[in-house]
């Protein structure tokens, strides 16, 4: 039994994908990242993979690369009381706040395209401003992987960077608010695993400039109002995904309106049975 129940971590990095268990790494010579990503039975195929295996070497923290090569990120939005609360502020001038109330209570959840692997970073990556954007934040996000059959096979670190003000305009800008160059953060591995993450799982937020925590907060996956099956269920409805996909799951976390990024700051999630993903803002 490994130190995550049985879990282990996939990791993509610039000497290939590796598995990693109890702190040894074994390398997947002979399957693409995408052809992983595509397997239905990816939990039980890397643990036959790592009971059959010999570790091999170590990569290093440096060669992590971000998890995705031809998948979509999808993202959930308003799954957490506080997401609701801070857009319908944000909104109300443009009379757009009665739209999150309404999604937050409403049996459909609100799903929305964010990323391809050429707008995403990986952890040590540089993440993005909009050159527009006047107001800008992090969003951390427990990040579902899913297989093209709709199954949950592991758990990644989202980072929903978005431009709150064009947003806040308007929320017909969303998809402008949300998807742009550099605006989406995944990594550093995958933790592989069935079984759902305990609901004590926290996800903590650090936000540093020049050395100094500017803003730090920690949400508990309790608080996400939405099952992340039922999520899946409904990004499936009438859509294919033949190389597996990433849904992140919405933000619990949201820094207080007088609070902005600035290039240079680091961003910092953490999950604990999966890692955490660093960034700078550029
Ligand atoms: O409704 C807009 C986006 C919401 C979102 O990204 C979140 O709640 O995390
Ligand atoms: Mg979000």
């Amino acid at each position: 039994m490994g130190a995550n129940g049985g879990c282990v971590r996939l990791f993509r990095t610039t000497g290939g994908v590796f598995v990693e268990e109890e702190e040894q790494h074994y390398l997947i010579a002979n399957h693409s990242w995408d052809a992983l990503l595509s397997r239905n039975d990816l939990p039980e195929f890397l643990s036959d993979f790592v009971a059959r295996g010999t570790a091999y070497g170590r990569f290093h923290e440096g060669e992590v690369l971000a998890p995705i090569e031809g998948q979509e990120v999808w993202a959930a939005g308003v799954t957490y009381y506080r997401s609701r609360g801070a857009r319908m502020e944000e909104s109300k001038d443009a009379g757009g706040g009665n739209f999150y109330d309404r999604v937050y209570s409403a049996e459909r959840p609100e799903l929305f395209f964010k990323s391809t692997a050429s707008r995403t970073v990986g952890s040590g990556g540089k993440v993005r401003i909009r050159k527009d954007a006047k107001w800008s934040v992090p969003e951390p996000e427990l990040t579902l992987v899913v297989s093209p059959s709709g199954r949950i096979v592991g758990y990644t670190i989202g980072n929903d960077m978005s431009s709150r003000d064009i947003e806040g305009e308007n929320p017909l800008y969303l998809p402008q608010a949300k998807v742009y160059n550099g605006s989406c953060a995944l990594g550093p591995g995958i933790l592989v695993t069935g079984s759902p993450l305990a609901h004590s799982t926290e996800i903590g937020l650090e936000i540093s400039r020049k050395g100094r925590i500017e803003f730090e907060d920690s949400v508990e996956l309790t608080e996400l109002k939405r099952d992340p099956k039922t999520l899946v269920e409904f990004l499936f409805r009438d859509n294919s995904f033949p190389a597996g996909v990433f849904l992140m799951t919405g933000t619990g976390i949201v820094p207080p309106s007088s609070f902005t990024l600035q290039h240079g700051d680091t961003v910092r999630i953490t999950i604990e049975p999966i890692g955490v993903l660093e960034n700078v803002v550029w």
